[in-house]
């Protein structure tokens, strides 16, 4: 049985191709199974950012790169899911997730934010995590649930999936006490948005670069990180946060140095000018298009040293 269902349209146009030659990869999961803490519509996220991505003549990133002429990008679609049963949808993300290889970045449209933890549980090893988020999604549970999105960097740093030494929370803003307690006893750092105000956005990525670093490291982006008016449809927009060129900024600092990614809780729903779906795709571009020029540079270094 086919794992994915074929995406309609594919990310930024990208012709189909054979996935282990490419330089990215894209693999949607459509689920709303971790959410219910505010408003819903994460499983239309996946559809809207390539929409979005879709409204370009030319796929570029900011600074004007354009990709498809240097290297490869394979949309392999979304991952078929049942409709009802959240361990049916966590069995199914563990079938179909393919594997993370070295110069092939791996990127992962949600769904709601609790996916990353099954993601991640199905790369297997143990990893570095730059957790870009409003929250840091570290209560035991809420309202009983302990596999709601609100949990996800506890259960990961539980299972020793994540190093908490090796994970950062960039861009934090509104998190519960209980929270504060439990970053502080796992020495877990967390950036918050008044220190990138004041440190700026290169100096908070390279810091969580560092920490994270040394290893393999995965970039989670929780579209609420960004100022409330420039996302407002996700699940819980948090006013305060960092700007849109904030954010691009920081995708093409990480692309050329994380090895997997993904981007959660863009509501398909609550998106009135579509303007959150856009960014997302947006900030994607930078990402892949980083990740594809540092490649493109070190090959070319590799061939100049022959
Ligand atoms: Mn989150």
């Amino acid at each position: 049985m086919a794992r994915f269902r074929k995406p309609q349209p594919a990310f930024a146009g990208n012709r189909p191709g054979r996935p282990f030659e490419a330089d990215a990869l894209i693999w949607g999961i459509p689920t709303d199974c971790g959410a219910g803490t505010g408003r819903l519509g994460a499983k239309r996220g996946p559809r809207a950012v390539r929409e979005a991505s879709n409204i370009w003549n030319t796929v570029r990133t900011s600074s004007g790169f354009q990709f498809p002429d240097h290297g490869s990008v394979v949309d392999l679609g979304d991952v078929k899911l049942a409709e009802t049963g959240r361990a049916e949808v966590v069995r199914r993300i563990a079938a179909a997730a393919p594997p993370v290889e070295p110069g092939r970045l791996n990127v992962m449209l949600g769904g709601d934010h609790s996916v990353t933890r099954h993601v991640l549980e199905a790369a297997g090893g143990r990893w570095g995590l730059i957790y870009v988020d409003a929250h840091p999604d570290c209560i035991d549970a809420y309202d009983g649930d302990r596999d709601s999105h609100a949990c996800v960097l506890r259960r990961l740093v539980e299972s020793g999936r994540v190093d908490p030494r090796r994970t950062v929370v960039l861009g934090m803003r509104a998190p519960e006490a209980e929270e504060v307690e439990w970053l502080a006893r796992h020495r877990v750092e967390a950036i918050t948005c008044w220190q990138i105000e004041k440190r700026g956005i290169e100096a908070a990525c390279r810091r969580a670069m560092q920490v994270a670093g040394r290893g393999r490291v995965y970039l989670s982006i929780d579209m609420d990180t960004l100022e409330a008016a420039s996302v407002p449809g996700v699940e819980n927009p948090e006013p305060g946060g960092i700007t849109a060129r904030e954010a691009l900024w920081a995708m093409d600092f990480f692309g050329g140095r994380v090895d997997a990614a993904d981007l959660v809780e863009v509501s398909g729903e609550a998106d009135p000018a579509g303007i959150t779906a856009k960014t997302a795709a947006r900030m994607l571009l930078d990402l892949i298009g980083a990740h594809i020029q540092a490649k493109d540079a070190k090959s070319r270094k590799g061939r100049r040293a022959k």
